[in-house]
């Protein structure tokens, strides 16, 4: 059969969809299926848009998060309903949804059950996968089946394990993975590695250090095969382990992304991060020290925030000298209990998908309106990555930290360019019955 699976291009631009990295889902699923005989092609709508005119094939297949899931959704209406299925963090979150648009649609992880549906074994509308509990049962995702992939082999990314231990109130990790953290075993990771003659990895795991013995062992079979050049996402923890830090280092980690969230000791408390600000400024010390770049992730909205914290968030960020930053504003994703919380209240304004990608605000905030909000974390953003900051990067010959900043500079103008009249958030908010409009 063929089957053609899809990854639906970025509601609005952000810094990934420029970096040009398809998300590993579609690829394990697509590999499955040509080792079982099928033609597989995988588009990543951000790499290569196909000609949907001409695009034939017996199965469609697309992932969908939730901001990507109005653009899953056109796409799945230009075919007939039997042929397609979907999958992804959001169909899993909403399945009914998505069945409006689909014959099928998987909830959870697919490997175990996509040849079934393909072959027509399985017949359920919704069907439920099951963790894999042995993920080095899984094959090496195939990258060459992603059509038109130019890029590949500049950052090759990497699973290594699946679930999180932590629960943290706005993550949907835990719902779509489970707080079982599963990995593959050090061999299995190597030998992928060993396979790829890339540049550099991108360990996408939520959190690479869950269980440090067994990313100890990995970092030593790291350093005995020379690999290096890479960046995963931790937490604050990591840095508190010193011997897994110096193999860390030893190893290569060039840039680790850890979820500072907040530098507001209520808001932590709120999201259930089990760290305090203290932490945050001890990891900061111990990664610079082993000379580890650090973005640092944020999230900003909640309702212990108000716009000083907005402002001290970013003064903090330069006083520590964080090489790069993210400030997501807190969204609602479906299926956390903050959505639920939120909904409750009748404080969600809008259900307009593509506004959940954390660049939008898409609820009444506490202590500040909501445009308040939105024009606050976009002008702190434009100040992290400005010009000047980019030409005193340069002529310090910080090369790697200018170049990021000067691609955080272009997507940030052109989001506020984008945003600008904020067109949307009037017509989100005076759309939502439940809103007064004097919060505006
Ligand atoms: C790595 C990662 C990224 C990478 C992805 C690229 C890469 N090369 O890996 C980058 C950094 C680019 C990224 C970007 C973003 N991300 Co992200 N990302 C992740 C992360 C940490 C891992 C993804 C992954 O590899 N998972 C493992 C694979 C195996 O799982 P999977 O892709 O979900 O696929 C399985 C199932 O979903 C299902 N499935 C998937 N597709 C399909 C299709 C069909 C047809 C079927 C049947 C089944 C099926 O089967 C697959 C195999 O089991 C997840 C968290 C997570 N654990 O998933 C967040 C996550 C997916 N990201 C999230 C978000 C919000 C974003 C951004 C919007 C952030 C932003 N504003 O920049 C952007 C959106 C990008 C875009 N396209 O617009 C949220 C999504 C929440 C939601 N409900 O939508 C998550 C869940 C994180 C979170 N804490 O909540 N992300
Ligand atoms: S935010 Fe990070 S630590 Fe918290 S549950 Fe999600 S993946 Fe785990």
């Amino acid at each position: 059969m063929k089957i053609v699976l899809i990854e639906p291009a970025a509601s609005e631009a952000n810094v990934y969809s420029k970096l040009h990295m398809p998300l590993l889902g579609p690829i394990y699923l697509g590999t499955i299926l040509k080792n079982k005989g099928h033609k597989v092609e995988i588009y990543n709508e951000d790499i290569h848009r196909p000609d949907y005119s001409k695009l034939n094939a017996d199965i469609i297949g697309i992932s969908i998060l939730t901001s990507t899931a109005k653009r899953g959704y056109d796409i799945a209406k230009k075919f007939p309903k039997e042929k397609v299925i979907i999958g992804g963090v959001h169909a899993s979150l909403l399945p009914d949804e998505a069945l409006q648009f689909a014959r099928q649609v998987v909830v959870g992880e697919a490997e175990e059950v996509i040849a079934g549906i393909v072959d027509g074994s399985i017949k359920d509308a919704i069907v439920y996968g099951e963790p894999i509990q042995n993920l080095d049962n899984l094959p090496h995702p195939d990258f060459s089946l992603i059509k038109g992939n130019r890029f590949s082999g500049l950052i090759t990314s990497v699973s290594t394990s699946r679930g999180c231990p932590f629960d943290c109130t706005f993550c949907s990790v835990t719902k779509m993975f489970g707080r079982e953290y599963r990995f593959r075993s050090a061999e299995n990771v190597i030998e992928e590695l060993l396979s790829r003659r890339r540049s550099s990895f991108f360990f996408c795991d939520d959190n690479f250090t869950a269980n440090p013995q067994r990313t100890r062992a990995l970092l030593e079979l790291m350093i005995k095969h020379k690999i290096r050049n890479w960046t995963c996402q931790v937490r604050c923890d990591a840095a508190k382990d010193d011997e897994l830090l110096s193999l860390m280092a030893r190893a290569g980690c060039n840039v680790v992304c850890v979820g500072f969230e907040s530098i507001n000791p209520e808001t932590l408390q709120a999201y259930q991060k089990r760290q305090n600000v203290d932490d945050i400024i001890n990891a900061i010390r111990s990664f610079r020290k082993k000379r580890i770049k650090i973005h640092g992730m944020f999230v900003l909205g909640s309702d212990n925030d108000n716009e000083k914290t907005i402002w001290d968030t970013l003064r903090f960020a330069i006083k520590q000298k964080i090489d790069t930053i993210q400030m997501m504003i807190l969204t609602p994703v479906p299926g956390t209990k903050f959505h639920e919380e939120l909904k409750q209240q009748k404080r969600i304004f809008t259900h307009d998908w593509n506004l959940y990608d954390g660049q939008h605000v898409v609820f009444n905030p506490k202590l500040l309106s909501a445009k308040q909000l939105q024009l606050n974390v976009a002008r702190a953003y434009a100040k992290f990555y400005s010009l000047s900051k980019f030409f005193s990067l340069l002529v310090r010959l910080r090369f790697r930290n200018a170049m990021f900043r000067f691609i955080g500079y272009r997507i940030v103008r052109e989001w506020i360019r984008r945003n600008h009249s904020m067109h949307w958030l009037r017509r989100a908010y005076l759309s939502s019955p439940s809103v007064s409009q004097n919060n505006t």
